[in-house]
């Protein structure tokens, strides 16, 4: 069991404080307000008090930091050191509205550009995933490794579709049939957070997905890269977490992934 450091310690609080709203709003989804920001984006009640906590919480400890959020877009951008929080206070709304129990509240700390600490907590099931740079990745303060699978042929792999009507769904689909065909399946659950986290637990092999948000996987990519996993764009190019897709695997399977979806995408 690893100890919390003071800044993981300062995460988690406020992760589970908004998680306590979140999970009493579960049980009521039909008293919830829910607008809609986009063809497929929902926002509701429920994410917007979880963003209203976190940013208390978070900016009580330390009031200096910038923050980037989903449901606040960008307030102080970064204090003197260049560290912001980027959070998702509920990621995974549409599993949420429906009362699927499957979302997670995401929070990373970046510094001068880069990450350097990663919470994913997922109420529902108690799973608290939490990185630090150079430290290593635990889920309830065990370490975690991404798995040691190498053959595409026995990997599970997880992704999320481009919305309707977005230029890369002719794309995806095609690349869908081929790693259907190639793997041990598919799963497409929701979170992309959660999905990222899954990858450096070793739950899923791999990940991929275009058009997330810097909220959606900032943690989760910290995650992948502290157990042991590599991140890059879905063409195996340098990931950048304002670019238009991400691959996360791990190092043995990440190549075949990145040939794989480079042949359906030609073909
Ligand atoms: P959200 O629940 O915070 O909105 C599902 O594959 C992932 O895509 C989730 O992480 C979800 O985050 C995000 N998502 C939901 N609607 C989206 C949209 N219209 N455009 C881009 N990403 C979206
Ligand atoms: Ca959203
Ligand atoms: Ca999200
Ligand atoms: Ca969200």
């Amino acid at each position: 069991m690893a100890s919390r450091s003071p800044l993981i310690t300062v995460m988690t609080r406020a992760a589970i404080k908004a998680s306590r709203g979140l999970k009493r709003d579960f049980g009521e989804v039909e008293n919830l307000q829910v607008s809609r920001k986009g063809p497929a984006d929902f926002v509701s009640t429920a994410d917007l008090k979880a963003d209203k906590t976190l940013r208390e919480e978070l900016g009580n400890a330390r009031p200096e930091y910038g923050f980037l959020t989903e449901e606040g877009a960008e307030v102080k951008g970064t204090d003197e050191h260049g560290r912001r929080w980027i959070v998702d206070p509920l990621d995974g709304t549409t599993n949420f509205l429906h009362g699927l129990p499957h979302f997670a509240v995401s929070i990373a700390l970046e510094e001068r550009g880069e990450l350097v600490a990663a919470v994913v907590y997922d109420p529902i099931k108690d799973e608290m995933f939490t990185a630090e740079k150079g430290a290593g990745a635990f889920l309830n303060d065990r370490r975690i490794r991404v798995s040691g699978r190498s053959a595409l042929n026995s990997a599970l792999i997880g992704t999320g579709a481009p919305f309707l009507g977005h230029g890369d769904r002719p794309i995806f689909l095609k690349e869908v049939d081929a790693i259907t065909a190639s793997t041990a399946g598919i799963r497409r659950m929701g979170s992309a957070a959660l999905d990222l986290a899954y990858v450096a637990a070793g739950r899923f092999d791999g990940f991929w997905e275009r058009e997330l948000s810097p909220w959606d996987i900032a943690a989760g990519v910290l995650l992948v890269r502290e157990s042991g996993g590599q991140v890059t764009t879905i063409k195996g190019t340098a990931f950048k977490l304002d670019g238009d897709s991400i691959l996360a695997a791990n190092l043995e399977l990440h190549p075949s992934l990145v040939k794989a979806l480079r042949a359906a995408r030609d073909s």
